[in-house]
């Protein structure tokens, strides 16, 4: 709140950060302002809005106030200086490369991320002249090897879906801001409760706000959070206003705005919860590997302590009996759901290779490390016992 100079912590943000009750007849929630058009009071204060003369609202997918507000608490919880909301995760991310890339120009991306952000890349973009290059980057000295002048966007996701292998964003910006590079990462595993991206460089942080931010499985939404105001103003007029006009409904901000309050008290049952999972299942002999970022015995687990608040709620493995027992695991779920997403109060269960990644094919998968037997538990908010109990008897089903 305006009134309160010094830096609340991320819970009152969550709650507080850009609205006061007094401004709005002493409503304890804002407002929904359904309104697509909003009126000028003379004819040259609406030319002067549109020309960015006059900050006034004028047509909603430029800008509303209840989409405002979210933008403004997203930017704080994140630590960025603003932000820009979109009516899908893919909506972000899509109009976010659309603005920063040119014919001629590469992108660098991690080996590995969500299906559509890859099928956006390879058939999207990546036919309209920019140059989409894959590097491996768990080793930033991988980045270092190929980057060039060229390099405009290094782009990767962290922890990565499906595999969960970390990036060093720290190591990674400083590689192409040496380049001049922009780093956009997208943080939706983690939330900005989980993971601040732009306190270690990143210059723009995307998310499926969909998944933990929305977090009740109800709405459908995406955020772009900028490190600087002047690439946020081209991603609202270029990539959200004329290039992809994928707006947010004032509705679906609102929900946007309930789901932040609980943000923190959510991530951290969803971390309880997967910790626990994710050691069931390490030491189940139905169990080929685990990979989550809490596990000692993760490769990358001194990255995770040094890079997240927690490690997430997101486990995925592999079963010894591969495919056949991942899809028998599934079926044999009783009370966890088989449902792609993530980030829900519900416990959803999925097999990449078939699901959220099926827009690569068998020989992209495999250079991606995405293995056919992979199983993606999105760990929810029930009863540990009741989650405990479901796992063990659809993995015993195995033996
Ligand atoms: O456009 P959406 O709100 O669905 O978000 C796209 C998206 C972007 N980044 C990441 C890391 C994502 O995981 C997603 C959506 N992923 C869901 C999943 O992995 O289950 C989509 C189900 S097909």
């Amino acid at each position: 709140m305006s009134f309160i100079s010094k830096k609340q912590g991320f819970a009152t943000r969550a709650i507080h950060h850009g609205y006061n009750p007094r401004e709005h007849q002493g409503a304890l929630i804002p407002p929904i302002f359904l309104s697509s058009t909003f009126t000028f009071e003379t004819a040259e204060l609406g030319g002067k809005c549109f020309s960015g003369e006059d900050p006034g609202y004028f047509y909603t997918r430029i800008g509303n106030p209840t989409l405002a507000l979210f933008e403004s608490r997203m930017a704080s919880l994140e630590g960025g200086d603003s932000a820009v909301a979109f009516g899908s995760g893919m909506g972000a991310i899509a109009s976010t490369l659309w603005t920063l890339l040119r014919p001629g120009d590469e992108i660098i991306v991690d080996r590995t991320m969500y299906g559509c952000t890859f099928a956006f890349l390879n058939h999207g973009i990546g036919h309209f002249g920019v140059q989409v290059s894959h590097v491996d980057l768990r080793n930033p000295q991988n980045l270092k090897d190929v980057i060039s002048k060229k390099t405009k966007v290094v782009y990767l996701e962290t922890p990565v879906n499906p595999t969960m292998s970390l990036v060093d964003i720290a190591a990674v910006a400083e590689i192409a801001h040496q380049h001049a590079a922009k780093v956009v990462v997208d943080n939706t595993y983690c939330s900005p409760y989980l993971q601040q991206p732009i306190a270690l460089g990143a210059d723009v942080v995307v998310h499926s706000a969909t998944k933990y931010i929305g977090g009740h499985g109800d709405v459908t939404a995406g955020v772009a959070v900028m490190a600087d105001a002047e690439t946020a103003l081209q991603i609202r007029m270029q990539g959200l206003k004329d290039l992809t006009g994928a707006v947010l409904s004032p509705q679906d901000a609102y929900l946007l705005l309930r789901g932040l309050k609980t943000l923190d008290l959510r991530l951290d049952r969803h971390c309880d919860n997967a910790q626990v999972i994710a050691e069931l299942l390490d030491s189940h002999p139905a169990v080929q590997t685990v990979y989550f970022p809490g596990l000692k015995s993760f490769p990358q687990y001194e990255l995770a302590k040094s890079q997240m608040r927690r490690f997430g709620g997101i486990v995925a493995f592999e079963l010894v009996g591969g495919v056949g027992a991942g899809k028998k695991f599934l079926d044999a779920l009783q009370m966890i759901s088989r449902a792609v997403s993530l980030g829900d109060a519900e416990s959803l269960a999925q097999h990449p290779a078939s699901m959220t990644h099926s827009t690569y094919t068998p020989q992209e998968r495999q250079a991606a490390g995405i293995s056919d037997g992979l199983v993606r538990i999105s760990v929810g908010l029930e009863t540990l016992q009741d989650l405990k109990d479901d796992v063990s008897q659809a993995l015993d089903s195995l033996l």
